[in-house]
């Protein structure tokens, strides 16, 4: 079996992908897409994904796109650890705390709503920063009060890590890109902490990547 990921380092969607690899031991090689330098729009990468986005998996030649759909394809290749419960409650909620990040918070940073709001709405640097930086303060938030009514340990639906685990790691990977602290969001901050313990989340974080280099977002 061979596994390709299309990736970039600060990618947060491409994180998602590589922590679920990584819990399942599955190994793979990553090619980097610098999505900051328009790589998702050349000629190379239509082939590969005509989204225009990161990530992309290839398993055997087929390629796959949206982390959600990877993750949830790759549960059921290689079903140890299970990253979506078997209970269907539990799994609707596992659910839903990935989407609070993946599908509700950290679309809107992404570098062409960046893009569209320097070239239609005139958002310099400052303003977009404040932009992102806001909308991944909104998911902390959301992530925060989730947390509080349902706590778990160590992990959001107790002793297994779930896809939920990776969308707030994920968001707090967000964080880190735009030097925010967590310190607001105690919940959220302790979970973290435990994800990122194992090195499957740590080696899957931005900051690990072999292509990161300190930039203003
Ligand atoms: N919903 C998609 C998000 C894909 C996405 O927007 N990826 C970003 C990087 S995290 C990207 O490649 N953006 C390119 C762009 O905005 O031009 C997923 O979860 O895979």
């Amino acid at each position: 079996m061979t596994l390709r990921l299309y990736g970039f380092w600060r990618s947060n969607a491409a994180f998602r992908v590589r922590v679920a690899l990584a819990l399942k031991g599955l190994d793979y090689d990553e090619i980097e897409v610098d999505i900051l330098s328009g790589d998702q729009f050349g000629s190379g990468y239509a082939a590969v994904n005509p989204e225009r986005a990161v990530p992309t998996l290839v398993h055997d030649g087929h390629h796959l796109s949206q982390s959600m759909a990877i993750i949830e394809y790759l549960d059921e290749l290689h079903a140890e650890p299970r990253l979506l419960p078997i209970d269907l409650r539990d799994r609707a909620y596992a659910r839903s705390l990935a989407a609070v990040s993946a599908a509700d918070t950290h679309p809107l940073t992404v570098p062409r709503v960046r893009k569209h709001i320097a070239g239609v709405f005139g958002a310099d640097p400052a303003a977009i920063e404040r932009w992102c930086q806001h909308w991944i303060s909104e998911g902390l938030a959301t992530y925060e009060r989730l947390l509080a009514r349902r706590p778990g340990t160590p992990f959001a639906l107790g002793a297994e890590v779930s896809i939920a685990d990776i969308g707030v790691a994920g968001q707090v990977a967000l964080a880190d890109v735009y030097h925010m602290d967590v310190d607001d969001f105690p919940n959220v901050a302790n979970l973290a902490k435990h994800c990122f313990s194992l090195p499957a989340f740590a080696t899957a974080h931005p900051f690990a990547q072999p292509g990161y280099h300190a930039v203003s977002t």
